[in-house]
């Protein structure tokens, strides 16, 4: 429903407009007189919105029709240069106190905040169209889910929302005259005078602000287009947003894929895993087992973020509260990701891929050579000897999951579905094993909570330093990393039984700098070990940092594995964990006011433990 935005206002002081819910109507009302857009449109959530709006963007230019024969009903577009990525520096999370936010968020006092962004709002919405898209973060109606509103002048993000996302009027009839909403307030702060042109990618190249009001469950992001800047339901409603929501309700918001594992006998256990970006996440929740193991199946719930709630009969229950996957394309291809490959086949918006002539996608990876004549993301003429990316590095596809065929039957389950073990996994190229388990839920909250990955780029310190990312949510959180961990402990003591915490590291090199673990497919023997350990179907030994499997708890078929590769993987060196123990120290200190008593004391247990030799541990006696 489009109307211009002097209609629209005269329409509800009027009172002429279908009562809708009051607080919103209202809302909408402010941030129209705020941003003065030309237009209002609030989206229905229709395919043919979608289709309308995909072809208003190919009119701008922001949109290329991929070649329908190898692409039906997809497009790519290049985002500005500026714009490619989420904004850690330009994230805030605004509670009232400064000690909410903890030492790993940005904070700046609400007040204060708001005082700047009321400025950056006056007028930001000249010349575009604001569109109202209420969405629900979850199956429609579920107990377990959450509706949001995001008013935004963007219709890539309308596009993607309808995605990533249940976009529409039936949400609006769930959230009925007084319904609970998420605000979430976007513009790319790029207003239009009378007559100027409109680029491709509208941003504001010099200003970007993305701020969530914890206490008050609003969001407000300004001058980014692109991903979790703009999409706002994922990494701020569902992620920061939502944490907070959890720790005041008793649940969890976490960065987790939710996968499920079917053994040869038909019984499916739900295991959900967290692993910081650039770990292959989307990978895994599709993964495919090596052909020696096709008795095994793997379904996939979601790629990214899951909920989760204790149930009435003391299991803990997921959702995905996504719609879709904004997944990154660079190393998709048939091998890494064939599910992946399959889900992207139709229906997908591509942003900053490279381009053939004939209208036909390529990314660094896609193939071991590119095709020629590429145009690349930033729309120019491309060869390998331009030393560049064809790609920008986080390029995205975003696609429908419903396009999945490795899509579990229960994905849209309202109920969600039943977690029996936590995965939690870094990249680290020595000292964590491939595998193993804590020796309780303590023990594994403290294991995730010192996660962490070397750093590949140099943007976020010296390479190869280990940058400690708690349960891979170190950008997610909303509230206190201490107060976090506090309340992932509490969550289990409300538990009769539960789920089990692993560790992997799919990432350990040998001393000449090669990967020990093939990866991809191959993640299914660890998988399979922890469901059937989780089943009390495998044996593990007891070792200085948790249970782990031996050579013979393992499935090697059709691997060329050997003892001496999988000594080498599962290697633990006392003295490189005692370095390990200590440094975690680093962390700690950062967050000495909240940090979770216990903490302290498993510290000294794990360093007690490492007093030990080797072969002392290594010799013990099996056990349960
Ligand atoms: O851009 S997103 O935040 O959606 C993806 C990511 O950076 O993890
Ligand atoms: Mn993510």
């Amino acid at each position: 429903m489009q109307t211009t935005a002097a209609s629209y206002l005269t329409d509800v002081q009027n009172q002429s407009i279908p009562f809708v819910h009051r607080d919103l109507q209202e809302w909408v009302r402010e941030m129209t007189e705020l941003c003065t857009p030309d237009q209002v449109y609030w989206c229905d959530g229709s395919k043919e919105e979608y289709d309308n709006m995909c072809e208003k963007l190919v009119e701008k230019g922001t949109f290329i029709r991929l070649n329908p024969q190898k692409w039906p009903n997809s497009f790519a577009c290049f985002s500005d240069p500026s714009d490619v990525a989420r904004v850690e520096d330009r994230t805030y999370i605004c509670s009232r106190r400064k000690e909410d936010a903890g030492p790993t968020n940005n904070w700046v006092d609400p007040r204060e905040m708001k005082q700047t962004l009321n400025g950056l709002f006056k007028g930001c919405m000249k010349g575009r169209t604001m569109y109202v898209i209420p969405f629900s973060m979850g199956p429609v109606g579920s107990p377990l889910a959450k509706i949001g509103v995001e008013i935004s002048d963007s219709e890539y993000v309308v596009v993607n929302m309808h995605i990533m996302t249940r976009v529409g009027t039936k949400v609006l009839d769930v959230l009925g005259t007084d319904g609970e909403f998420v605000k979430c307030l976007h513009t790319v702060g790029a207003p239009l005078e009378t007559g100027q042109a409109d680029v491709k990618w509208p941003c504001n190249p010099t200003t970007k602000y993305i701020v969530h009001y914890p206490e008050e469950r609003s969001i407000v992001s300004y001058g980014s287009g692109y991903g979790g800047n703009a999409l706002l339901g994922k990494k701020c409603l569902a992620l920061r947003i939502a944490s907070a929501m959890g720790r005041e309700e008793g649940w969890l918001a976490e960065h987790m894929l939710i996968m499920g594992v079917q053994n040869p006998e038909g019984e499916k256990t739900y295991v959900a895993a967290a692993f910081p970006s650039a770990c292959g996440k989307t990978n895994f929740a599709m993964l495919i087992p090596p052909d020696t193991m096709d008795d095994w199946k793997i379904t996939t719930v979601g790629d990214d973020i899951a909920w989760i709630k204790p149930g009435p009969d003391g299991r803990i229950y997921a959702i995905n509260p996504e719609n879709g996957y904004f997944g990154v394309a660079p190393g998709t291809n048939e091998k890494t990701n064939p599910s992946a490959m399959a889900t992207i086949r139709k229906n997908t918006i591509f942003t900053n891929v490279a381009l053939t002539p004939d209208g036909d996608v390529w990314w660094e990876g896609l193939t071991k050579e590119p095709p020629q004549n590429l145009t690349d993301w930033q729309g120019k003429p491309w060869s390998p000897e331009s030393g560049k990316p064809a790609a920008h590095p986080n390029s995205r596809f975003t696609v429908p999951a419903s396009q999945c065929p490795s899509l579990d039957p229960d994905w849209e389950n309202p109920q969600g579905v039943p977690i029996s073990a936590f995965v939690f996994g870094g990249r680290r190229s020595t000292t964590i094993p491939l595998v193993y388990q804590a020796v309780n839920w303590n023990f594994g909250v403290y294991a995730a909570s010192t996660m962490g990955s070397e750093m590949t780029a140099a943007a976020f310190g010296d390479i190869g330093k280990v940058r400690r990312d708690p349960f891979a949510m170190l950008p997610f959180c909303g509230y206190h990393m201490a107060d976090y961990f506090n309340h992932w402990l509490q969550f289990g003591r409300n538990l009769p039984n539960p789920p089990r915490i692993f560790s992997v590291n799919w990432f350990r090199k040998d001393a000449q700098g090669r990967f020990l673990w093939p990866g991809f497919g191959d993640n299914m023997r660890v998988l399979k070990w922890i469901v059937q350990r989780v089943r009390g179907k495998a044996s593990a030994i007891e070792s200085p940092i948790g249970w782990m499997p031996r050579y013979d708890d393992m499935d090697w078929t059709g691997l060329d594995f050997s003892e001496a590769d999988f000594e080498r993987i599962m290697e633990i060196d006392c003295e490189a964990w005692k370095t390990e123990v200590l440094a975690h120290e680093e962390l700690f200190g950062r967050m000495y006011d909240k940090l979770p008593r216990e903490f302290f004391y498993m510290r000294e247990l794990l360093l007690s433990s490492l007093w030990r030799s080797p072969a002392h541990w290594g010799l013990e006696p099996e056990r349960a």
